[in-house]
């Protein structure tokens, strides 16, 4: 692909404004300042397409940019705690009415974690719903500059260790202050452009996955709004 001509397509905060699928579609996802807007600005050669904000999880949108034959879905960050209920289970209703929409052509998430920090709660949740639903993804590590190599390594094994199936997921570490991992980014956009399925995992993949969720209470505070309902991962029968 030609990654100097992105554009802004579309962006909408309600589901009944969610545009009809009419292309493939790649979709970026992770904490509210996880680095997602940067990564996507760096991706598209673009330095303020997808705006990069001091102020996380302020508007829950899902933004649209095309370029050729593919929309890069921007979806609203979660994990933010000072946000409202309310926004919460917007947040909720908005990326599930868009992740279970059976008719889109959802061929690939990029699932964006801090490489600096363990895995939130949300993440992990939002990992078991993608394996669950057979989303093809793969996980960005961001933020790379930030740790010197000894910590890198440190933080790849626990990785290992805290997120479901990682041993059958690609995995890419980045920087969208230095570049790194960009162009690997790229290649894997190349590949589903092209039609390739390659990131699918089995559907049996997440078979172990109670070692790696507690079930919240219904009352618990959520810091993330997956208690809009829609996110819950499947709970095994
Ligand atoms: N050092 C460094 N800072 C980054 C990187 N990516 C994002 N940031 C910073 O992290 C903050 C949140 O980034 P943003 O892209 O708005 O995150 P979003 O909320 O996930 O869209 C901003 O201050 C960015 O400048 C990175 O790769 N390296
Ligand atoms: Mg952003």
């Amino acid at each position: 692909m030609n990654y100097q001509n992105a554009q802004f397509y579309t962006s909408f905060g309600r589901l009944s404004q969610m545009p009809k699928s009419d292309r493939t579609e790649i979709a970026f996802a992770g904490r509210s300042n996880v680095g997602k807007s940067s990564l996507l600005n760096k991706i598209l050669n673009r330095k303020a397409l997808a705006r990069v904000s001091s102020m996380p999880g302020k508007t829950v949108t899902i933004n649209f940019f095309s370029l050729e034959n593919i929309y890069f879905v921007d979806l609203p960050g979660y994990g933010y705690a000072k946000v409202s209920k309310r926004e919460k289970e917007k947040w909720g209703e908005l990326i599930g009415g868009y992740l279970n929409d059976g008719e889109r052509q959802l061929e690939l998430v990029f699932q964006l974690i801090d490489i600096r920090h363990e895995p939130s709660k949300e993440d992990i949740m939002m990992i078991n719903f993608l394996i669950d639903n057979e989303i093809p993804f793969v996980i960005v590590f961001t933020k790379a500059d930030k740790l010197k190599p000894s910590k890198r390594e440190e933080r790849m094994a626990g990785f290992a260790n805290e997120i479901p199936c990682f041993d059958q997921i690609t995995s890419i570490v980045a920087s969208a202050q230095t570049g790194e991992g960009i162009e690997d980014i790229r290649a894997i956009i190349d590949e589903v452009s092209e039609g390739a399925e390659i990131y699918h995992l089995p559907p049996d993949a997440n078979d172990d996955y109670e070692d790696f969720y507690d079930e919240p209470e219904d009352d618990e505070e959520q810091s993330g709004g997956f208690s809009g309902g829609y996110l819950r991962p499947n709970t095994k029968p």
